[in-house]
């Protein structure tokens, strides 16, 4: 990772790199640059901890702060741009803003009922917005007076929720971001001695409240950094590997995003050497990697999130303003990310009162009892690195390959193409009934539709085996 190298004729091949996927491609090993801030390690973290990350597949992203309050309306005026920057399209003020904490009495907060609706929906993880862009704590920090202490609410909700969802056996990631719109220390770049002192500050403020977050919360498992993505950060990649290191210093096996880190050149997410930085992949925001592209994905962990509307992440009032995925539609989300080794998150965004929009409980209910009939397919599951094929994705886990059908063929027939030395044993649907499956060629298989109707995406479990060779049974065609 830190070999000498001209570093000049390194970093031209950097720039015939231009676009962030292609930037992705390491440099051979004896051409990589010396860095302090780049990688800490090649290749997946290999401890339980991050095993666990990765087995628990499914999660769900909760915005919540002061942005819930007007709901995308600013003024009487409507925006449609995400809910939780509001502030930025209407420009309010950070004092003005930060008025919204008077209001902030959420009387039907629950987090039991919270927790619950977690476990229903089947999520293994729930990541929380501490603090997003605008600067409100959802903890009493000591370090600003803008949190929920100084509201008429006045209680810890981040230390409820965290006893809620670990009380259900949830595990809890602490979503952080970086960019703070109520410091006055805070610069997007820094173009004089006074941003670099003032900067420097708020690197010190911000350090303190992560400490604070990893000492009052020990059972977080994940740090999830956003806001990092200006020139003022950029500048300071020093920071960015000194705070994941702090933090994995004080909760062993604590996993942080690759969202966080800058390396010495200010290169993101991947270091000028093409390699990971941090313990997961977290750019996919919204959007799945391509199976094709990005099929390197399989080289690395990577957690993609997504919204219920296009683009909302915190509560908007009107979601007649986009487009509303459907349970089904989210599901495909789900299980492509899982076919292609990745974790899902899915976003809710609750109301100012403290309850959740009955779009979104309903959402939760109907997923939910799709997973506890079908979650044995994404739970500590992966790649497969099968053929895809048009009906819909393979999950894998062990000896056994999952067909997820999202799209069922008029034929009655489902194609399964297997690696060169795979044979199928076995087919059956989850409840252990069995289904037909036939070898039609080498490595072709037809898998019987089930009898009977299915009114939702449905699974067909695969017994598989590596077998001998069969090239006594196929003879090879002539051409
Ligand atoms: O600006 C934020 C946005 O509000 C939201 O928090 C998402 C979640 O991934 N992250 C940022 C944009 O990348």
């Amino acid at each position: 990772m830190k070999k000498h190298y001209p570093a000049i004729a390194a970093l031209l091949i950097l720039f015939l790199f231009p676009s962030p996927m292609q930037a992705q491609k390491t440099l051979p090993a004896d051409m990589e640059i010396e860095l302090h801030y780049g990688a800490d390690r090649l290749g997946k973290r290999p401890d339980q901890a991050m095993q666990k990350f990765r087995e628990n597949r499914l999660g769900a992203f909760i915005h919540w702060g002061l942005y819930a309050i007007p709901g995308g309306e600013w003024e009487g005026k409507v925006y449609n741009g995400a809910a939780e920057w509001l502030k930025s399209w209407a420009k309010v003020p950070a004092d003005e803003w930060l008025q919204l904490m008077q209001q902030w009495n959420p009387e039907k907060f629950n987090a039991k009922r919270w927790a619950q609706m977690a476990k229903e929906m089947g999520v293994k993880y729930v990541k929380i917005t501490t603090k997003h862009h605008e600067g409100f704590c959802l903890w009493p920090s000591q370090f600003t007076k803008y949190t929920v202490a100084n509201t008429p609410y006045k209680k810890d909700i981040l230390g409820e929720l965290v006893k809620a969802y670990n009380d259900a056996g949830i595990d809890v990631h602490f979503y952080f971001s970086v960019m703070d719109w109520s410091h006055p220390d805070w610069r997007y770049d820094l173009k004089n001695e006074e941003d670099e002192k003032a900067f420097q500050r708020f690197l010190t403020f911000t350090d303190n409240q992560l400490k604070e977050l990893a000492t009052r919360y020990p059972t977080v498992k994940d740090f999830w950094f956003d806001g990092t993505w200006d020139a003022s950060i950029k500048k300071n990649g020093w920071w960015t590997a000194h705070a994941e290191r702090m933090l994995k210093d004080l909760i062993p096996g604590v996993t942080v995003n690759s969202r966080l880190r800058a390396d010495d050149y200010g290169k993101r997410h991947f270091d000028s050497n093409g390699h990971l930085m941090g313990d997961y992949e977290s750019a996919y925001e919204r959007r799945l990697p391509d199976p094709v592209k990005d099929l390197q994905v399989t080289k690395w962990d990577w957690e993609a999130c997504m919204t219920i509307p296009e683009n909302q992440w915190g509560y908007h009032k009107d979601w007649s303003l986009s487009y509303i995925k459907n349970p089904v539609e989210v599901l495909e989300r789900i299980v492509h990310a899982v076919s292609m080794g990745g974790n899902m998150v899915v976003n809710f965004g609750p109301r100012p009162d403290g309850d959740f929009r009955a779009e979104e409980k309903e959402l939760a209910k109907v997923i939910g009892k799709w997973t506890a009939r079908n979650g044995e397919c994404i739970y500590a599951c992966g790649y497969a690195g099968w053929e895809k094929q048009d009906w819909g994705y393979y999950t894998a886990k062990g000896h056994h390959v999952y067909m997820v059908v999202f799209n069922r063929p008029y034929s009655g027939q489902l194609t399964a193409k297997t690696p060169k030395g795979t044979q199928i044993i076995k087919a059956s649907l989850l409840n252990g009934e069995n289904i037909k499956v036939t070898e039609t060629a080498r490595n072709e298989y037809n898998v019987s539709m089930p009898k009977h109707e299915f009114n939702e995406p449905f699974v067909i479990k695969l017994e598989i085996k590596s077998s001998e060779s069969t090239t006594n049974k196929y003879r090879e065609a002539l051409t």
